[in-house]
């Protein structure tokens, strides 16, 4: 049978109201473009332009779009059905891209995981989105992730295929896969989900985020047009090419809709990306804040030609204004604050706004339908100028997490705004200026990490009685995690107890930076207080103690 349609498993998302989703349209907001629709058209149309860069690997967007249909095809041979969801963990690589643009051609949506992201998280995903197979590679940065595929498949057995890119040992090859193009599915529904992005997680576990066709084609479209991408741009991927940052803001999706030039970057340090600036004459590329400050110093002795960067752009986490100074003054291009979230809204500085204000705030939202809210602890609005928690809803925000009514129930509003979890400013023209978190998460470096979880983990050791997680300043990560500790039985030392995390399977960034063994967590509060609370308490008197940064 020819699947002549999408046989979406997951229910159409028809969570933006009839009046809402009238009014995006009207705006031209949302176009009924797809995936499958914009790549066979710029295939079409930009036939032999370099799409994508990888070391020695230079696809145009003919063979990017010929590529998609091998894999496309070649996972519906295999038996999968369109609607089916895909874990996919590989690094920034060619065959990256071409994965998600064959699973967008087969109908079949790709569940983003991070390289980084270990058996524990895996598992998370793979059951949360109930996936059906797992696209890896064979050993990225010296860990072999067929391992990691063995023990998937061992805990969620609903996995039935894994696809390697690479040495494929007894799973299958990615290069293997063959099939049947005609079997290739029309064109999806342009409002059903496309693809679930995973959450930063300020509660427990990770949430998945589902995105539509309309509603993400829409952010980076009109990114580009903010961060100046057209045809000539030449857009390097430095971060995780899952992260949302790298991918849509405007991202690698945003340079393949304007016809642009996509080069991945194997790392994020100056020593892989500044010879790929150089050699392939990047004109833009997003970065977290310790990096920028790693790429500025570095510029003043590199003999790298970097000066075909136009854009530097930078978020993920708070650059601060001596440190947006120093950027701009190390690399000489323009920078431009980037404060988004895999949920949704994005906030740009532009690129003519004055300097003090670039250097100041963390831009405004893209869209003029991006309803934003700053509000007090009963979701009272502020006055203005003052901090208060961020809400916003608008035609790329989500109205709820996929399948997780409780957390739909604390992130969403009755009117469907989201919160944030940030505590934002609002200065004059709408510029925002993030002031921290309400809610406990570590932003190390950009990479969220919920106390909570981190929390869960501490306690699963025997040796482990109570333990509290916070953030603590660092100088170089913006954010770093501390871990305290009360303990139970024999002794155990702080070493010893992050090998034990390591142990467990989960993302390295996660295990604890510091640990910091204590009696006890007598408070001077009277009775019982709230985790939130006593984590804000430890915070402060070690802080107080050591002075602010150790
Ligand atoms: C980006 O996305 P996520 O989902 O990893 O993290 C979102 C959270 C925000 O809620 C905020 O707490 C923090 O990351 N954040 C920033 C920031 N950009 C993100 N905090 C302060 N200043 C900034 N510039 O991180 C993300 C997604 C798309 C584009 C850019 C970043």
């Amino acid at each position: 049978m020819t699947p002549s349609t999408v046989d979406s498993r997951l229910p159409l998302q028809q969570q933006w109201p009839e009046a809402l989703v009238a009014r995006y349209r009207a705006a031209g907001h949302w176009r009924g473009e797809t995936f499958p629709g914009f790549l066979r058209e710029r295939a079409e149309r930009h036939a032999d332009d370099i799409a994508v860069v990888a070391g020695d690997v230079r696809l145009s967007y003919a063979q990017l779009w010929h590529e998609a249909g091998r894999i496309g095809a070649g996972l519906l041979a295999l038996g999968l059905q369109p609607g089916e969801r895909v874990l996919v963990q590989l690094g920034n690589t060619a065959g990256f891209i071409a994965t998600v643009c064959g699973l967008f051609r087969a109908g079949l949506v790709p569940v983003y995981a991070l390289p980084a992201h270990r058996i524990t998280e895996l598992a998370h995903f793979a059951r949360k989105a109930e996936a059906s197979a797992y696209i890896s590679t064979d050993v990225h940065e010296g860990f072999d992730h067929r391992g990691l595929a063995r023990a998937l498949q061992a805990e969620v057995p609903a996995v039935r295929h894994v696809l390697i890119d690479g040495d494929a040992a007894e799973f299958v090859a990615l290069e293997s896969l063959q099939g049947d193009r005609s079997q290739l599915p029309a064109d999806p529904d342009p409002q059903s989900v496309a693809f679930l992005q995973i959450s930063g997680g300020s509660t427990g576990l990770s949430k998945l985020i589902p995105r539509t066709h309309d509603d993400y084609i829409y952010s980076f479209r009109a990114s580009n047009e903010i961060c100046g991408i057209d045809r000539d741009s030449v857009y390097l991927v430095a971060l995780p090419a899952a992260h949302n940052f790298p991918m849509s803001s405007p991202g690698f999706f945003g340079a393949l809709y304007a016809g642009a030039r996509v080069v991945l970057s194997p790392g994020p340090g100056p020593d892989a990306a500044f010879p790929l600036i150089a050699r392939e004459k990047v004109t833009c590329c997003g970065l977290v804040p310790p990096l920028a400050l790693l790429w500025a110093q570095a510029a003043a002795t590199s003999r790298h030609d970097l000066s075909s960067l136009r854009v530097l752009q930078v978020g993920g986490a708070k650059l601060v204004p001596e440190a947006a100074r120093r950027v701009i003054d190390g690399l000489g291009c323009t920078l431009q604050q980037v404060f988004g979230m895999a949920e949704g809204l994005v906030n740009y500085t532009r690129l003519d706004d004055p300097q003090d204000l670039v250097v100041a705030c963390q831009g405004r939202p893209i869209s003029e339908d991006d309803e934003v809210r700053v509000v007090d602890d009963h979701d009272q609005p502020v006055a203005e100028g003052e901090v208060g928690h961020l809400l916003t809803r608008g035609p790329y925000t989500i109205r709820s997490y996929h399948n997780d009514a409780a957390a739909n129930a604390r992130s969403f509003t009755d009117d469907g705004f989201y919160r944030t979890g940030d505590r934002v400013q609002q200065l004059p023209g709408g510029y925002l200026v993030v002031q921290g978190r309400a809610g406990d998460h570590i932003n190390r470096a950009g990479e969220k990490i919920s106390a909570e979880e981190i929390e869960d983990h501490l306690l699963a050791h025997p040796g482990v009685f109570d333990a509290a997680v916070v953030s603590i300043p660092d100088d170089y990560l913006g954010e770093r995690s501390c871990a305290f500790v009360i303990q139970q039985g024999e002794a155990i030392k702080a070493p010893a107890l992050k090998a034990w995390m390591r142990g467990r399977g989960l993302a390295a960034f996660k295990v604890p930076d510091q640990i910091v063994f204590v009696d006890s967590f007598d408070t001077t509060a009277v009775g019982k207080i709230s985790r939130r609370e006593l984590r804000a308490q430890l915070r402060a008197r070690h802080l107080q103690q050591t002075g602010g940064t150790r």
